[in-house]
């Protein structure tokens, strides 16, 4: 009998054309003549859209008829990624798809630039849960992220005159075709007014919130699928809408603006994500934001939970709640909420279910990053909330007087809130106080939090504290980005490293093998070559592949120094001049990466690198020796083109400063090998490759802490090294700024008298090393050794691992099968 598959599901290269052409006749409306690139995408996402929803209806299906633990991920950000290329490589249909599109006439790879970059976060913290999904999905633990459905993701940045310019990201103009509404499971979240006591039919006196405002939260799904899994998770994120359609009343009077104004600013909740990384905005949109996609996501959890258990107190055995860093804090508050005044419960044992259902990861050690919201604000927006928070903090802080009688400072600094001109709520010491588990991102970032940041909380419950080093998705940023490498991986090991990345060691005998040395340098040459036309298309301007490339890609911020590295230019820049025949290996200076628009030292620095770069590349008598490149918008698909072709990773942050980094992970994975400081992962990297494949620089975090401690001087850094004054002068000269001595006089004044990131103190050093990394790069039989060593042994920082971590240490969840209908 002739078998003929469906279109929806078939797998076979003629299902998936003619799946191909249905779609762009039905579901875009086109016929193929007519049809823009932006249809193919289109019309090709809803046919990998098919190909997952069998798969996801039967997750979902197998996990309500098992009554699975299951974990939610609950995150102000979740930087995706486009999801056109991962769902062809996790479903196993790259090679077929490419081949159904060619034979309609087309470019698979051309089809998949044409996908927005679903932007919805702004570096680290967003990509790691979107890392942390994939993981999920492919280990099959179920598991739900839960978020905002912003319809302004992260800016699109432009560069003008060497400036950071901000677009609006309009990433839903295509429509999505990912997402699923489900307006049937919307949720009702509340605001403002103001609180009452009354007696519930037994007599027992309880209080109402009597809300100010409603809004509706429309649960908008996205399929996650795991890698060589039938699991697909949902990616849960709401979309804020009015709860009426507008006042009748208002209508009705001809006030037509009126009408539809409460609508407006309902929808304003889920307009736009803040553009802030590492620093929060104390403002009030932003808190109606996490209240409003937690109480959402508890409201679901709780509801699910109660489709098959009759009561609440065993919350905890089916549910494990991970608070991404504290902007989903406010969980706390709004779990004691619901189960204290909307399903009866008593204090003890409400407190009882949410401690062990929440879990916390600190993202940061910045001071200034730690959120603490005013008293004020929070009474306003939250009445309810407040009140439940300042008994809390009357329980917690009776407990700590009982341990440690006679303590007041360790009990105002433990309190929830900070006493001062302004009343705060200290969220980190709400997520503590209310969390079973409290980790930190990196091993030094954990011990930090334990011996400083959270100390006090660290005397009270040691055993609360664990390290969970981040990681990243071996599918994203190894398969789907470098495609020759993988190539070369499978070849060699079979593809077994996809899902277990620790077998790449079994390529240490390759080292010695002059062949496949010879391959490796032929693949990051290829890399290198695409990303020289990016950059010709881009920026117009032509690099050579044979040089070093030298890269910094990551958010723009003082701690992270993207200025030391260009103090490093400008000095290489300078010794070239003085002498022609210095002997240097040539060099590409790759940066890239968003400053916060309110941050005006970030962008300064932008302009700076811009700068540097116009005078640089122009100059005739460094010609061939150095370029220097500022790639605009970067961003996860940027990133996918950059990691594979860098040689050089610069990692350069204030020890005692960076968490963790994540990038600096990938890039390690694709080859490149590390310049660093002892900071967040770098150590850890360094240990998985070894100390002689690593170039290291720089003072340790205690070091860095000692020498403030005495009294930092950077000028007498300035004054006692000839090069670093140079260079500094040269930047004051206005020899970058075309004769205005002004421009940058902020940053180099901020540099020469307080320096607080201690770039002075690190700068002979890092260009000690880069002494080392330029004659290191001559030999390129050792460099690639080093490559290769960095990047196969780089199987800790998988994902997989760090979630297998969370599962068993902290969550208690394991993998469920999903098995298909044949
Ligand atoms: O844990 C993910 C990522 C780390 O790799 C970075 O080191 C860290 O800076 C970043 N933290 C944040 C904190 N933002 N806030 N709030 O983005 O987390």
């Amino acid at each position: 009998p002739i078998q003929i598959e469906d279109d929806r599901t078939g797998m076979n290269v003629e299902t998936l054309k003619r799946a191909f052409a249905d779609n762009l006749f039905y579901l875009q409306g086109k016929y193929e003549s007519l049809a823009t690139q932006d249809d193919f995408y289109m019309a090709l996402a809803y046919t990998l859209r098919d190909r997952l929803l069998s798969r996801w209806l039967k997750t979902l299906k197998t996990y309500l008829e098992n009554d699975v633990k299951t974990v939610y991920y609950l995150s102000a950000e979740f930087l995706m990624g486009r999801h056109l290329g991962n769902s062809l490589i996790n479903l196993n249909l790259y090679e077929r798809v490419r081949q159904a599109v060619e034979e309609s006439g087309l470019d698979l790879e051309e089809i998949l630039e044409h996908e927005p970059d679903p932007g919805l976060g702004n570096g680290g913290l967003g990509r790691l849960a979107a890392c942390f999904l994939d993981s999920l999905a492919t280990l099959e633990i179920p598991a739900v992220g839960y978020g905002i459905r912003y319809e302004f993701g992260i800016f699109h940045q432009i560069i003008q005159d060497g400036w950071q310019a901000e677009i609006p990201d309009k990433w839903l103009r295509l429509g999505n075709p990912w997402e699923i509404a489900r307006p049937d499971q919307a949720a009702e979240v509340k605001f403002g007014g103001h609180t009452e006591t009354y007696h519930d039919e037994k007599g027992r006196p309880r209080i109402r919130w009597i809300p100010g405002t409603t809004v509706m939260g429309i649960p908008y799904d996205t399929p996650v699928p795991g890698y060589d899994t039938n699991t697909v998770n949902p990616l849960r994120l709401w979309k804020a809408e009015s709860s009426d359609d507008f006042d009748f009343s208002e209508f009705n009077a001809g006030n037509y603006d009126g009408a539809v104004s409460e609508k407006m600013r309902s929808e304003t909740i889920s307009k736009v994500l803040y553009p802030n990384d590492n620093t929060p905005q104390g403002k009030q949109l932003r808190l109606e934001q996490q209240f409003f996609f937690v109480s959402c996501s508890l409201q679901d959890i709780i509801r699910v939970h109660l489709m098959r258990h009759k009561t609440l107190d065993n919350l905890p055995e089916t549910t494990a709640i991970q608070l991404n860093d504290t902007h989903p804090t406010v969980a706390i508050a709004e779990m004691m909420r619901l189960l204290l005044d909307e399903h009866g419960l008593d204090w003890n044992i409400a407190w009882r279910i949410t401690q062990k259902t929440f879990a916390y990861t600190n993202h940061t050690l910045l001071p200034e990053a730690l959120e603490r919201w005013s008293v004020s604000l929070f009474e306003t927006v939250l009445p309810r909330h407040l009140e439940i928070i300042y008994e809390i903090n009357h329980r917690f802080l009776e407990d700590v007087k009982q341990w440690y009688p006679d303590d007041l400072e360790l009990l105002s600094r433990l309190s929830l809130i900070e006493e001062g001109a302004e009343k705060k709520v200290r969220m980190a010491n709400l997520a503590c106080v209310g969390s079973h588990a409290i980790n930190g991102v990196a091993a030094l970032h954990t011990e930090l939090l334990k011996q400083d940041t959270l100390q006090d909380f660290y005397k009270l419950w040691p055993e609360k504290f664990y390290n969970k080093t981040n990681g990243v998705t071996p599918r994203r940023w190894l398969l789907l980005s470098n495609p020759k490498l993988s190539e070369l991986f499978s070849r060699k090991l079979g593809e077994g490293w996809l899902k277990d990345l620790d077998q790449l060691r079994q390529l240490e005998s390759s080292i010695e093998d002059p062949e496949f040395r010879a391959e490796w340098r032929k693949i990051k040459q290829h890399n290198k070559q695409l990303m020289a036309e990016y950059i010709r298309t881009h920026n117009g301007l032509e690099v050579d592949p044979n040089s070093l490339f030298d890269i910094q890609v990551k958010r723009i911020h003082e701690y992270k120094r993207q200025h030391l590295n260009v103090l490093n230019i400008i000095n290489l820049y300078n010794r070239i001049k003085q002498n022609p025949n210095l002997n240097i290996q040539p060099r590409t200076f790759i940066f890239g990466g968003k400053a916060a628009p309110g941050y005006f030292m970030a962008k300064l620095i932008v302009k700076l690198i811009n700068s540097v770069a116009e005078v640089v590349n122009k100059d005739p008598d460094v010609r061939g020796r150095i370029k220097v490149v500022f790639l605009a918008n970067f961003n996860a698909s940027l990133g996918q083109k950059i990691y594979p072709c860098a040689d050089l990773s610069e990692q350069v942050s204030t020890a005692g400063k960076e968490a963790s980094g994540t990038g600096n992970m990938k890039f390690s994975m694709n080859g490149a090998l590390t310049i660093g400081t002892l900071d967040g992962a770098n150590i850890e990297i360094r240990e998985e490759a070894g100390a002689e494949n690593f170039f290291l620089f720089g003072l340790t975090a205690q070091e860095v802490a000692e020498l403030k401690q005495q009294g930092y001087k950077p000028w007498e850094y300035y004054e006692q090294n000839a090069e670093l004054k140079q260079t500094i002068d040269r930047i004051s000269s206005g020899l970058f700024s075309h004769g205005d001595r002004n421009l940058f006089k902020p940053l180099v004044d901020s540099l020469m008298y307080n320096d607080p990131y201690m770039l002075f103190a690190d700068y002979q050093a890092y260009i000690d090393c880069q002494d080392q990394v330029d004659q290191a790069y001559a030999d390129q039989e050792n460099w690639t050794k080093m490559s290769i060593i960095n990047s196969i042994r780089m199987g800790k920082f998988s994902s997989d691992r760090t979630i297998r971590e969370y599962c068993q240490q902290i969550w208690g969840v394991k993998p469920v099968k999903v098995e298909l209908e044949e």
